[in-house]
């Protein structure tokens, strides 16, 4: 296993769209092995494959409190969202040191292959709905501040612009 190197707000890599995977074989397995040790290691909640500069749709998720719970969705899509709303902060591997609100439905519906390629269905609500949607973007190509202000984009693009050239 490997850890993987995470993309960072705002290189335009995180704005391309994903294809749908075309086999579940040894490589897409190595891949969500790598993925979900990737996303332990950097304490988040999820990931998707976009944000490892693999541009296909594959996401890792755990929001058990045990970190014992992964979830791998290949080829997801929502199928349905729920007209109730809410809004909360969220962060993103891929923009460190960033909380903002979003506003997201509270609860959806997803099909997807699971880690073997079998074909499954999941009712979602709470933390993982809003995981789902944040990581289902992610493979749209979108990052959750590109919901925000022009304004507060750009405070947060000199921000990580900043960041990354300090650390260099
Ligand atoms: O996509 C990612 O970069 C992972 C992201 C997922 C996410 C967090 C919060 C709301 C929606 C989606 C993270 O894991 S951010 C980091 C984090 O550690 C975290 C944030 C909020 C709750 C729990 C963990
Ligand atoms: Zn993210």
């Amino acid at each position: 296993m490997a850890l993987l190197p995470i993309l960072r707000y705002p290189d335009p890599r995180l704005n391309k769209v994903a294809q749908p995977v075309q086999a579940v074989d040894a490589r897409i397995k190595a891949l969500i092995a790598d993925m979900l040790e990737t996303m332990y290691e950097a304490s988040g909640i999820g990931l998707a494959a976009t944000q490892i500069d693999v541009h296909e749709r594959l996401v890792v998720i755990d929001t058990s409190e045990e970190r014992n719970a992964p979830l791998v969705l290949i080829n997801p899509e929502i199928t349905w969202l729920s007209e109730e709303r809410v809004k909360g902060d969220e962060g993103c591997l891929s923009v460190p040191g960033i909380y903002d609100g979003v506003e997201r439905a509270t609860a959806v519906k997803v099909t997807a292959l699971d880690g073997e390629g079998q074909s499954r269905t999941l009712e979602a609500e709470g933390l993982l709905a809003i995981c789902i949607q944040h990581e289902l973007d992610h493979l749209k190509g979108k990052v959750f501040v590109e919901y925000l202000s022009p304004l507060k984009q750009g405070r947060i693009k000199t921000k990580m612009v900043k960041s990354l050239r300090d650390e260099r």
